[in-house]
């Protein structure tokens, strides 16, 4: 049985700062996809799983904080890639847990397997689970995961 609209789940995917410049340059660390690839690989699998997104990127912290609050009433749920503010972003981390939906973190790269200060998030401990190291497969396997989050 195929939900109805009023139970149809909808997630909130956040990309932070440069995350535009996918596919464009270091090719070696983040793969070859580009923002519209990942975003439309996301939308595939949003339609198999039977939910919707919502799409949000931006180079500025406020505005990635205002547009979690505006899109809060009409998701269930977030998708996070924070970029570099996931290792810095004290005020991103309190809006995350401010709007009180699961999230899940993911990364492209393996956080843990780079500088020093890649290895600390101020977001996972509050995270209902974190992804990273598999290129765009990251968002499919977060996707999947707050997905699953709603069906158990
Ligand atoms: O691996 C990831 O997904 C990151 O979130 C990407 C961030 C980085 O600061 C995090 O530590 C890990 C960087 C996003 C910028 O992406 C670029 C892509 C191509 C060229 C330059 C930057």
């Amino acid at each position: 049985m195929s939900p109805t609209d009023s139970e149809r789940r909808r997630f909130g995917v956040l990309h932070g700062p440069n995350l535009q410049l996918l596919g464009t340059r270091e090719p070696e660390v983040y793969g070859r996809a580009t923002l519209d690839d990942v975003n439309g690989a996301l939308r595939d699998l949003a339609a198999e799983l039977g939910v919707d997104l919502d799409f949000f990127q931006s180079n500025h912290e406020g505005a990635l904080v205002d547009w979690l609050v505006e899109a809060t009433p009409r998701v269930n749920g977030f998708l996070v890639n924070a970029a570099g503010l996931t290792h810095t972003s004290v005020v991103l981390r309190d809006a995350l847990v401010g709007v009180g939906h699961p999230f899940v973190e993911v990364h492209m790269s393996n956080t843990a397997a780079r500088e020093p200060f890649r290895h600390r998030s101020l977001l996972a401990d509050r995270a209902a689970g974190v992804v990273y190291g598999f290129g765009l497969e990251s968002y499919l396997l977060g996707l999947r995961g707050l997905v699953a989050r709603f069906r158990s």
